[in-house]
């Protein structure tokens, strides 16, 4: 066979070769060493994310992956042996990467030092190592968050408070969806992206490049068992969906495959303060701030109910937020029964 009979079809050799760490050089335009540094964190994350699915996926068959490991985290929840796995498949990721100099876990009361990455390695990796660990024992989807910072100073108290800034000092945020497939769903600010993960090939390949939600959807997702613990605007804007054509109800209680649900289709995340937690129960760095950093990236919006999310400044590392998250006109739509019931008090 000569050279002029080779078929090679262009189109999808092309896209099997679109990697995860070859999309951040072509999404930041550049090989400087700053490009590299993202590019390489992103296949350590994208390398985390395939240990937790490989374990994921054998979990009935092990011994020790499924349950409570009779231990409670730092906010008194009761700690699941994969939510320890999947933690330290962080860490171990990032151990001698030169890359990130501190890890701060949803699972962990400080920051994880790596000193020996530092100077070189600038960057803080913040995540939920298993988000929704509670359907890991029924067999149902669950993912990791991450998000990437710039280290600001030293950090010599162990404190971390550089990272009490606002969600737009983001460099990058994402997802990984443990389902049917594995998915991986980033942005470093410019547009959201997916990429599947080829178990024949061990790569994540782009599967779809800037997403954009649309404006209004028809789903609305939020733990309605809580309804009589939330203030009045949250019980009036349901009673509303309640009363309206064209409104459906999807709750997975595993945020990760919720929110990819509306970023695909369009509609509204809520997860309300309640009387017994007026903050929530969704913690800010590692999981509004990066979910919200992606959806602003798609078209959409993020809200507390007072303020928008991504401009909210933490005073303390684990600190939870009330969270509104989706398409632009069902937030706003949410944020317009709060806003009545204030006019209404005043
Ligand atoms: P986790 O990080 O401890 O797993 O908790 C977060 C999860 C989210 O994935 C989900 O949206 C929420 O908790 C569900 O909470 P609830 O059971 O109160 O509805
Ligand atoms: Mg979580």
């Amino acid at each position: 066979m000569n050279q002029s009979e080779i078929i090679i079809p262009e189109s999808s050799l092309d896209r099997d070769c679109t990697t995860l760490s070859r999309h951040v050089l072509q999404q930041l335009q550049s090989f400087s060493a700053e490009a590299q540094d993202l590019s390489a964190i992103m296949s350590r994350i994208a390398l985390a994310g395939k240990l937790i699915a490989r374990r994921l996926s054998h979990a009935g068959l092990m011994e020790g992956v499924l349950g409570f490991t009779g231990e409670s985290n730092i906010q008194g929840e009761s700690v699941k042996k994969m939510d320890v796995y999947a933690n330290e498949v962080f860490i171990s990721v990032f151990k001698q990467s030169g890359l990130v100099c501190r890890l701060a876990s949803e699972e962990m009361e400080k920051p994880y030092y790596i000193p020996e990455n530092c100077p070189i390695g600038r960057y803080t990796l913040l995540y939920d190592p298993i988000d929704g660990s509670s359907n890991v024992d029924i067999n149902l989807n669950v993912g990791s968050i991450f998000s990437i910072r710039q280290q600001q100073g030293d950090d010599l108290e162990g404190e971390a408070t550089d990272l009490f800034q606002n969600g737009y000092q983001q460099i990058a945020a994402g997802y990984i969806l443990y389902g049917p497939s594995t998915m991986l769903v980033y942005s470093l600010g410019h547009g959201v992206h997916s990429f599947i993960l080829d178990p024949s090939l061990g790569e994540f390949i782009l599967a779809q490049e800037n997403i954009k939600m649309p404006p209004h959807g028809p789903i609305y997702s939020t733990n309605e068992g809580n309804f009589w613990q939330w203030e009045e605007p949250f019980r009036d804007y349901t009673r509303y969906v309640h009363r309206h054509e064209g409104y459906t109800a999807r709750y997975s209680g595993a945020l990760v495959g919720d929110i990819h649900r509306i970023l695909m289709q369009g509609g509204v995340f809520l997860y309300p303060g309640t009387k017994k937690k007026p903050e929530g129960k969704l913690r800010l760095l590692y999981e509004t701030a990066p979910l919200g950093f992606l959806v602003e990236q798609a078209g959409g919006k993020v809200s507390t109910g007072s303020e928008n999310l991504l401009e909210f400044i933490p005073s303390y590392l684990h600190q939870r937020t009330p969270v509104i998250l989706g398409s632009i006109e069902d937030v706003e739509l949410v944020e317009s029964f709060i806003q009545d019931h204030l006019k209404r008090e005043n």
